[in-house]
């Protein structure tokens, strides 16, 4: 950092540098403020803080291509065509425009009330706090017929904003390296970075988004630009699975500044996906623009249903949740000043917005059914279904409740639960199989850790309606032993939840793979409250155990292996395979022996409490939705009924599986 100002003997700093270092001394000092964490996901929200201004621009309509690329030297590099951020001299901060907005905290960001700015809300902090955080950044502005070009260092000019040349056309580039002092990974996931365009690209519809990165043997590139917007991006989501209402409906109008866009189909699965965003925000608690849209489709089905005849409603009411069977669906919104709240700031608290949705949905909607009456029929049909097999699945919980009624606590018989109640202490692990859960269950710590063993395979909640779920005796302990109820419909009460972690625990095998894609798929599925507040976990077993002399090591991957072996100066010559192992009379092994755990029930009670269970000594993966889209994808490829995706998928990724055979 620079030296203190007070000191310095150049009279070219005043008031507002010092102003500016201590903005950028404050990021630097508390950066997961201004960008949530310094792991992976706060390196990566560098880039979207510098994404968001292009995408600002291109939403003010003066921009329509942008670039990104990670260097061969692992910097990134983001390009635009738009107007060029302003070079002329400030007229109080006297220096030029470029220089305030790249160095001082938050002015990019400026509202002006007609423009829906992405980084003016809670989510964008502006490009200063990238350059505060960035070893070294360079922007080049190409505006007026000119180039102009500054250097910084942690946020701190190399010069004044200089002149370099002449210039064609117009717009921004920006390119940083992250700063390794702040980030212990500065190493970006060109995927990452893949998804969040290609989702930007959808939702910005006349803009060409290109991603490329150039760090391998030969140059990844990719062109997202999707003239249909949100019906191309249903089309996407729903690429692994049939359509039963034709191709997506479109519904769009604006109302009191407010730009509503919402696009969706009805696909022959169970599951409901839908998408929201605010000024290309993903608003993953939702909020008042998802509860117009619902609201509407709810009343708009319902009205048309009865109107001809296919709902009888003396029969049997049809909730929220059967008129959303099979239901993806994306909502885009533009609003000039969002409000967020929620947890993780990404839910809509704008009143207003509701009923705008809501009037724009329903009269639209309306119009379409009336127009497709067959589709109009095949979607109530399905709904119908929903209903009558929900209402089945009711009855069948009636009789399981009333049949737990007669047992006390109403908990599966294998649950061994702790004996601490405060459920922000306990942890639930769902162990596969019974000689891991005898091992889990010897080898915890009761008063905190409950062990509900589970039989072989679960059911895949993927293909299966609700109704055949509760079924599945499995699907059902797990659900009355975490105790709030079925996820994702309005009965879930996330205040009875009984623990503060759920944490699968498979073996490192092909099977418990398998059984840990099942598990996941469920409460993607039915329990995304679970995953949402940051309660679901993986547990990590150790794959290798090597044993010299009497001391034991674990190790949890191959390069941890190579590690240990290294530390303990041991020579490839004297491992024994674990098959040869020669234990002398006082219980010394010659030489090393490496063996492999193929399986949780391979370890005694003490090995799996020390190297998988205690918290001081385990690791533990937090299951999360930070891109909920390709999540929703994966699963439905994975799990779901069509093949040939599923087959493709595998051929683009055996490459990365280790199959151990
Ligand atoms: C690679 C990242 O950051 N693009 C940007 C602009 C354009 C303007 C602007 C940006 C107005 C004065 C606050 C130009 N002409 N890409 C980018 N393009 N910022 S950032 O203005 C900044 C505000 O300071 C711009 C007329 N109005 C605005």
């Amino acid at each position: 950092m620079p030296k203190n100002k007070e000191e310095s003997k150049d009279p070219k700093y005043g008031a507002e540098d010092i102003q500016v270092l201590k903005g950028l001394e404050h990021v630097r000092k508390r950066p997961a403020m201004y960008i949530g964490d310094i792991s992976n996901r706060g390196l990566h929200h560098l880039v979207y803080e510098v994404i968001d201004n292009a995408i600002d621009e291109a939403l003010a309509g003066y921009c329509d291509k942008i670039t990104l690329t990670i260097n061969k030297n692992g910097s990134v590099t983001v390009t635009d065509n738009g107007r060029g951020i302003p070079t002329e001299v400030h007229p109080t901060e006297k220096i030029s425009a470029l220089e305030v907005v790249m160095t001082q905290l938050n002015a990019g960001g400026k509202f002006n009330r007609d423009s829906y700015k992405v980084s003016g809300g809670l989510h964008g902090v502006g490009v200063s706090v990238v350059n505060a955080l960035s070893e070294w950044l360079e922007v080049e502005v190409s505006r007026e017929g000119k180039l102009f070009y500054q250097k910084y260092k942690r946020g701190e000019p190399e010069g004044k904003v200089k002149e370099i040349g002449t210039s064609k056309k117009t717009g921004t580039k920006v390119t940083f390296f992250p700063d390794s002092e702040i980030f212990k990974n500065t190493v970006f996931k060109f995927e990452t970075l893949e998804e969040r365009l290609r989702e930007l690209a959808y939702l910005n519809k006349d803009l060409a988004i290109f991603v490329k990165d150039e760090r391998g043997d030969e140059v990844k590139q990719e062109e997202f630009h999707f003239k249909g917007g949100l019906v191309d991006f249903v089309k996407y989501l729903d690429e692994s699975e049939k359509s039963i209402s034709g191709k997506p409906v479109f519904v769009s109008g604006e109302r009191e500044n407010v730009q509503v866009e919402v696009a969706f189909q009805y696909n022959e699965s169970y599951n409901e996906s839908i998408y929201t965003f605010v000024n290309n925000i993903n608003t993953h608690e939702g909020g008042t623009h998802l509860e117009g849209f619902k609201a509407a489709l709810t009343r708009t089905l319902n009205n048309y249903g009865t109107k001809n005849g296919i709902i009888k409603t003396d029969k049997l009411t049809l909730t929220g949740d059967d008129f959303r069977e099979g239901l993806t669906c994306v909502i885009s919104i533009k609003v000039p000043e969002p409000q967020f709240e929620g947890q993780t700031k990404t839910k809509l608290g704008n009143s207003e917005v509701k009923g705008i949705v809501q009037s724009i949905t329903g009269e639209q909607l309306g119009n379409f059914l009336d127009e497709n009456p067959s589709v109009s029929k095949k979607i109530l049909e399905k709904c119908l279904r929903a209903a009558e097999a929900r209402e089945a699945a009711r009855k069948a919980r009636e009789l399981t409740r009333r049949k737990n009624a007669l047992d006390i606590a109403g908990l599966p018989g294998k649950l061994a639960d702790c004996s601490i109640k405060d459920p922000a202490q306990c942890e639930l692990y769902l162990v596969e199989g019974d000689s891991a859960g005898g091992s889990a269950k010897q080898g915890r710590d009761r008063r905190f850790q409950a062990i509900l063993p589970l039989k072989g395979k679960i059911l895949n909640v993927e293909k299966a309606r609700i109704n055949k779920i509760l079924e599945n005796e499995e699907i059902r302990s797990i659900i009355t032993a975490i105790g709030a109820g079925l996820g994702n419909s309005d009965e879930f009460d996330d205040t009875k939840i009984r623990y503060d972690k759920i944490i699968l625990m498979c073996d490192a095998d092909v099977d418990g793979s398998h059984i840990r894609t099942l598990l996941l798929t469920f409460f993607y599925r039915h329990m995304r409250e679970i995953i949402d507040t940051q309660r679901l976990y993986i547990a990590q077993p150790p794959l290798f155990k090597i044993k010299k002399g009497k001391s034991e090591f674990y190790a949890y991957d191959d390069a941890e292996r190579e590690e240990i072996l290294k530390s303990l100066k041991v020579d490839k010559k004297s491992i024994v395979p674990d098959n040869g192992e020669v234990v002398e009379p006082t219980g010394e092994t010659k030489g090393v022996v490496i063996s492999r755990f193929k399986g949780l029930g391979e370890m005694n009670p003490e090995q799996l409490w020390t190297t998988t269970m205690n918290p001081e000594t385990r690791t533990i993966l937090l299951v999360t939705n930070e891109n909920a889209t390709a999540a929703d994808k994966m699963f439905r490829v994975l799990m779901g009924e069509e093949v040939e995706p599923r087959r493709k998928f595998i051929e683009e990724n055996a490459k990365y599986a280790n199959i151990d055979v």
